[in-house]
């Protein structure tokens, strides 16, 4: 039988990667790797229990919050200020941030911010949901209370960031800036079980993810990329293949394993796009350039955008580096 090393025992011996304080990532890192159990546990028996479905109250966005989404953000939070490592966090599922105002974690360095559940609309059908989640040092004092700049940093200074895909198997992924690793969640014995060491997005891939149903009202160089994508062509290997499951952890892991691109552009009537700079575009974006693959807005690197506000959006587009090439080049030719 094989044996693989724990996510525990991982980060323990990389400590070295992270290049401030040791053992204040271990610890914060261990934190979230149990509120993704405790998650991942209500999340498999979400149709025996009421947890399922909307809670009837509206986020600061306007979207209508899922009951697993606000019991997730309370799970992740409870789980950081637990241990004393952070000092605040930003979610999507709070409409301020949050300073963790206790005497331990005034003196955290860390600042998390966080989609507790990405793709909650997917729960009630049984398809897989994810938590994104992304680490900065703090800028404000350590001691005071955190503020908003600590929250708004450009997302190259990020530390950390990961995911959890609550797949057919559930996997933990994460980086610390010396590489992507992989962790399947082995339920019988409670831990996350090294399954995916220094993962890479293929060069080039044959997968497009985005939501066709929006066609209408992509812009121009998307659309033509998009037309390209179905074009038959032997010698780069089209047409490609469309997949998109609507939640973004789970199509970007799959591109990640499988080589592809995800995109999800603006629209003239979402000039920003849907996705959110901060927790989901950021942290995605910090293990795409990691695995070897780009992440923009079409035009710039994601990770160079300056954020001006918490829950602002931005489009997303990526995966690997030759398609996503390709697309930069239509969104070039087709302003
Ligand atoms: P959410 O954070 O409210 O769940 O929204 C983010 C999700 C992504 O996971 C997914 O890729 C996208 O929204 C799907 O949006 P759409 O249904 O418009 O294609
Ligand atoms: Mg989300």
């Amino acid at each position: 039988m094989l044996i693989h090393k724990t996510l525990g025992e991982f980060i323990v011996e990389n400590q070295s990667d992270f290049p401030h304080a040791k053992g204040d990532l271990t610890a914060l890192l261990s934190s979230i790797k149990l509120a993704a159990k405790i998650v991942n546990r209500e999340i498999n028996k979400a149709g025996l229990v009421d947890i399922r479905g909307a809670s009837g109250i509206e986020n600061i966005q306007g979207e209508e919050q899922q009951k697993l989404d606000k019991y997730a953000n309370e799970v992740f939070k409870n789980a950081l200020i637990a241990r004393g490592e952070v000092c605040g966090i930003a979610s999507e599922e709070e409409d301020h941030y949050v300073f963790f105002d206790n005497q331990n974690s005034r003196n955290a360095n860390y600042v998390v911010l966080m989609d507790p559940l990405d793709g909650s609309s997917n729960i009630d059908v049984n398809v897989s949901v994810g938590t994104i989640f992304s680490i900065y040092r703090r800028i404000s004092p350590v001691g005071g209370p955190v503020s908003m700049e600590d929250f708004l940093q450009v997302g190259r200074k990020q530390v950390a960031a990961g995911y959890v895909v609550y797949g057919s198997s559930t996997m933990l992924v994460y980086t610390t800036g010396n590489g992507v690793h992989g962790f399947t969640y082995d339920p019988s014995i409670g831990v996350f079980c090294l399954s995916h060491e220094a993962m890479t997005f293929p060069k080039s891939g044959k997968i497009y993810s985005i939501n066709e149903g929006n066609y209408s009202k992509f812009p121009l160089g998307v659309k033509k990329y998009i037309k390209y994508c179905q074009e038959e062509d032997d010698a780069t290997n089209r047409p490609y293949t469309s997949r998109y499951i609507g939640s973004l952890v789970s199509d970007f892991h799959r591109n990640l394993l499988k080589g592809g691109i995800y995109i999800y552009p603006q629209t003239a009537q979402a000039p920003k796009g849907k996705l959110r700079l901060l927790y989901e575009c950021n942290p995605m974006a910090f293990l795409a350039e990691q695995a070897g693959a780009l992440a923009t807005d079409g035009y710039t690197p994601i990770l160079d955008l300056k954020p001006t506000a918490l829950h602002q959006r931005v489009p997303f587009f990526t995966g690997s580096v030759d398609m996503m090439d390709t697309v930069h080049q239509f969104m070039k030719e087709y302003k």
